[in-house]
């Protein structure tokens, strides 16, 4: 088994949603046992600590709500992630709201330069300015990615767009907004929504995923895995819930198959939130799915 250097960062990041408390989510993730469950995989693990997010919270004239914030937060966790790849280790990001991934992708794709993403989630995360029904800018970090969407966000690092649209695999997607579906047709983006995942079943839909990943000949992929991608029975503390989700064991075969494949060399684990939790259930899942992802087997 391939042992691993795991260097990890929280992201205490409320401010790209209005749901108070996911800022608690890597408090709530440690606290699950994660390093304890990676070291026992026989990993090394460094904790770096989290990233200080500056609240100023205060309302500004912009349809995107603390824009400010979501810049500057996000661009220190890309010079931690890019700090982390550059010490060769594997960056594991904990959240924190979803807009954390434009930080951790422009950290990334300064060293893959054909970066492939796994976004498992709910949702597309793909709306932009114009199109978003919300202004939360969690619902934004895909379509930041690709390099659509506010300036501030786009251009951090200094360099735009940080993924092709054709190395995004999006699996679990039950609730997208209709300028999302606009730009999955547009771009061509490859998306098991849970219509294919209850017709082709997980096995096929990870294989799928996989064998398109290596034929895309990507240097490294990512894995973006949004809680409120599993169903909202296994996982009530997430702000966004959307009911008819991938199921616990589905999610641990997905993790697994990713883990035998080799591909993935980073992910994050966002949308933790105790407030709305029930005992720590959320993260304890979360901890639970990065053990498979790392090679934890049943037998
Ligand atoms: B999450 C919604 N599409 O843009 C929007 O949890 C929800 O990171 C976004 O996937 C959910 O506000 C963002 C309606
Ligand atoms: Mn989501
Ligand atoms: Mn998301
Ligand atoms: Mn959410």
């Amino acid at each position: 088994m391939n042992k691993l250097n795991i260097s990890i960062v929280g992201v205490p990041m409320d401010l790209g949603q209005n749901r108070r408390g996911v800022d608690m989510g890597p408090s709530a993730i440690r606290y699950a046992g994660a390093i304890e469950r990676l070291k026992a995989l026989g990993h090394t693990v460094n904790d770096k600590g989290d990233i200080v997010i500056g609240r100023k919270e205060i309302s500004k004239n912009t349809k995107l709500r603390n824009l400010e914030e979501v810049v500057e937060g996000n661009t220190k966790l890309a010079n931690e992630v890019k700090e982390i790849l550059a010490e060769g280790d594997y960056p594991l990001v904990l959240g924190g709201d979803h807009s954390i991934a434009i930080g951790t992708i422009a950290g990334l794709a300064d060293k893959y330069k054909n970066l492939g993403v796994i976004w498992y989630d709910a949702h597309a995360d793909l709306n932009t300015e114009e199109t978003s029904p919300s202004g939360n800018i969690h619902g934004m970090p895909l379509a930041v990615s690709l390099g659509l969407g506010h300036t501030d966000l786009v251009k951090i690092r200094s360099y735009t767009p940080k993924l092709k649209p054709e190395n995004v695999v999006i699996i679990g997607a039950r609730s997208v907004d209709p300028g999302e579906r606009e730009l999955i047709k547009e771009k061509g983006i490859k998306v098991f929504s849970m219509h294919e995942i209850d017709k082709l079943g997980m096995t096929k839909v990870m294989e799928q995923t996989i064998e398109y990943f290596q034929k895309r000949e990507v240097d490294g992929v990512h894995l973006s895995l949004d809680l409120d991608g599993i169903d909202p029975i296994y996982t009530p503390g997430v702000g966004t819930p959307v009911p008819g989700g991938i199921t616990y064991r589905e999610s641990h075969l997905a993790m697994e198959m990713l883990y035998s494949s080799n591909l993935i060399t980073s992910a994050e684990f966002v949308e933790v939130n105790p407030i709305l939790d029930e005992k720590n259930k959320t993260a304890d899942v979360a901890v639970a799915l990065m053990g498979s992802l790392f090679g934890e087997s049943l037998l």
